[in-house]
């Protein structure tokens, strides 16, 4: 499909509410690198009790007029509100509400956020508040005006603020509701923690009247890779600038300038060919700084460059053949406990994976923060991306199907730019019928629409097995590139040694083994068949490389999972309490032996071929 036909359908689609969501009008890509006024820090909180009282008219519509109105119970006069955001207590923004008030760790309802903040409005200029993410429904009014509405735990959005802000103090309130929905994404069942609230950076940012919120510049994606290949090509995007607009994209290190026209959507499509190219790779981890510039409008971000495909069974970078020694992560921050949010976080997670001599990551099962997408540009970790379709999903509804095509545009749309990410995941462990198989079958489809650039994949289950054989024919692969083969053999299912005789048969396809692992506690010390120590785990990885080892389309494994994560399904005292425990390092960042044993297959290169 032609770059600025995509392009067009990724606008339209965000100018598209999903059912049951207020418009926003735009999502600003690489906000990280423009000067925004942090929000960040202390909002006062007050827990709507159940079930959202304060928020919810009777019948499920969204009140104006309560809490949004922050007003103040009177000391004299008439008898008029019950509730005072002045004198409530403060939350640290960014932040789940569950590791920061202790009354608030198993909250899965509503909880309002207020803060006030200046501004001085400068005529000709916008402004947009920018909420990285908030898990799972949120609401947000500045000074009483509903200004949006956005549904997605992981996932950032903008709105727009310009015509109600004034000079001086003004003041936001924002309402999350972290109740699981039958109808969400994921939706009531999952195996972690529902971490609720305003979970990423809180901004405020000022663009001139017309500017460029979208952008995508990656090397041509020709029909074979040509090692010679220097053209750089895609669009910017100036919102509301009218047809014509000029666009100068300039990339100073790899000498390459050009300017380009918005045409009547507001995309100026460009091709320019770069002087030199280093392109993007684990080995070779280069970004460029790409200056961008439209009107008074600027903006500088890091961008690598480099060639992602399929030939046959095998995936090229840059036309070479590569196999990903993986690890799964949760969002789930080191040590203190809590959503990752921070450059520290980031940098921890970052140095295990350094550690482990890991080249790739599967980032389950959400969009994670953004500081994860550049630090893995940064260190040459490859990336899988996946929205939150997880096991069990109204795959029958089709406002279901249109929050998802939201999710996965959000998604795309923040992320496209980033040379690590290879991979988009559409989906984890759905069962094989054919109303879902319809369903993701589409999302694939429109994912490869929006990104014709990058491989999509989705973790499978299954099948049944025959015998020592299992034959996985799941009608999902055909929609795939790539196929992710979660299997739990040694743990869910038979001993660990009885993985030694199964043969795998999958379709002319790369697969990566996306999930396999078993508990361990930390510390937890015995024999090999003693269930929940260290040296089980490391057994069952034993018999499962011999198993994988036998799969000839193997492309890459992806332990499960990096870290012991919080899962309020897991409740064995003392041994999980509440952690799923398949981590090569506990959630205080102790090693087991497993992580030890992938740091020498990963280092000595004992496990696959490219
Ligand atoms: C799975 C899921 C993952 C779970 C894991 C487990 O198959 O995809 O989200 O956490 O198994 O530990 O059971």
């Amino acid at each position: 499909i032609p770059r600025n036909i995509a392009t067009l359908f990724l606008c339209l689609g965000l100018m598209m509410p999903a059912l049951g969501q207020q418009s926003l009008k735009t999502l600003l890509v690489g906000i990280d690198h423009r000067t925004v006024t942090s929000l960040n820090g202390d909002w006062h909180y007050l827990v709507d009790q159940a079930p959202g009282r304060a928020l919810y008219i009777g019948n499920g519509e969204i009140n104006d007029r309560s809490y949004a109105l922050n007003e103040h119970p009177n000391i004299v006069g008439n008898h008029n509100q019950e509730y005072d955001f002045a004198t409530a207590p403060t939350i640290a923004v960014p932040s789940d509400w569950n590791t920061q008030v202790p009354q608030l760790f198993n909250y899965e309802g509503v909880l309002w956020y207020q803060r006030d903040f200046d501004a001085q409005p400068k005529p000709g200029t916008r402004t947009f508040l920018h909420i990285g993410a908030a898990n799972y429904r949120s609401h947000v009014w500045v000074n009483q005006k509903r200004i949006c509405d956005h549904e997605g735990g992981f996932t950032p959005f903008d709105c727009e603020v310009t015509s109600i802000l004034h000079a001086g103090s003004n003041f936001v309130v924002i309402a999350v509701d972290a109740t699981r929905l039958v109808d969400g994404i994921p939706s009531v069942g999952y195996d972690w923690f529902n971490y609720g609230g305003l979970t990423r950076d809180v901004s405020l940012v000022t663009v001139p009247a017309t500017f460029i919120d979208d952008y995508d510049v990656h090397l041509a994606h020709k029909a074979q890779f040509e090692p010679d290949n220097t053209e750089l090509t895609g669009y910017v995007h100036v919102l509301d600038a009218p047809a014509g607009t000029s666009v100068a994209i300039d990339i100073p290190e790899a000498g390459a300038k050009t300017v380009a026209r918005t045409d009547a959507n507001g995309n100026a499509v460009f091709t320019v060919k770069a002087a030199k190219l280093t392109l993007w790779s684990p080995e070779t981890p280069k970004v460029y700084k790409v200056n961008l510039a439209s009107g008074d409008d600027r903006l500088s971000d890091d961008i690598g460059f480099r060639d992602i495909r399929v030939d046959g069974t095998r995936i090229l970078i840059n036309g070479k053949a590569i196999f990903l020694q993986g690890v799964n992560v949760h969002a789930e921050a080191p040590i203190r406990g809590g959503r990752v949010n921070t450059d520290q976080d980031v940098a921890t997670l970052f140095s295990y994976l350094k550690d482990l001599n890991a080249n790739f990551a599967r980032l389950a099962h959400y969009p994670h923060d953004e500081r994860m997408e550049r630090a893995a540009d940064r260190n040459g970790i490859m990336i899988w991306s996946e929205i939150p379709n997880w096991q069990h999903i109204s795959f029958d509804k089709p406002e279901v199907y249109a929050k998802d095509v939201t999710m996965l545009r959000e998604m795309i749309r923040r992320d496209r730019n980033k040379a690590s990410v290879i991979l988009w995941s559409v989906s984890n462990e759905t069962s094989n019928d054919p109303t879902r198989t319809k369903f993701l079958t589409n999302l694939a489809n429109e994912a490869r629409k929006l990104d014709p650039t990058r491989l999509i994949t989705s973790a499978v289950l299954g099948p049944k097995p025959n015998g020592n054989e299992r034959v996985v024919n799941d009608p999902l692969c055909d929609a795939l590139d790539v196929i992710g083969q979660n299997e739990y053999i040694g743990w869910y299912e038979l001993n660990p040694e009885e993985a030694d005789k199964i043969q795998w048969i999958f379709p002319q396809k790369p697969v990566l083994i996306s999930e396999f692992g078993a508990e361990a506690k930390f510390g937890n010390h015995g024999a090999i068949n003693q269930r929940w120590t260290e040296e089980q785990q490391v057994d069952v990885f034993k018999h499962q490389l011999i198993m994988l080892n036998k799969i000839p389309q193997l492309r890459g494994i992806i332990p499960w999972v990096l870290m012991d994560f919080r899962s309020t399904t897991r409740n064995i005292p003392k041994l999980q309490d509440g952690f799923n425990r398949k981590g090569l390092i506990s959630e205080a960042g102790e090693k087991k032996q497993t992580f030890l044993y992938f740091q020498k297959i990963y280092k000595e290169h004992l496990i696959g071929k490219a």
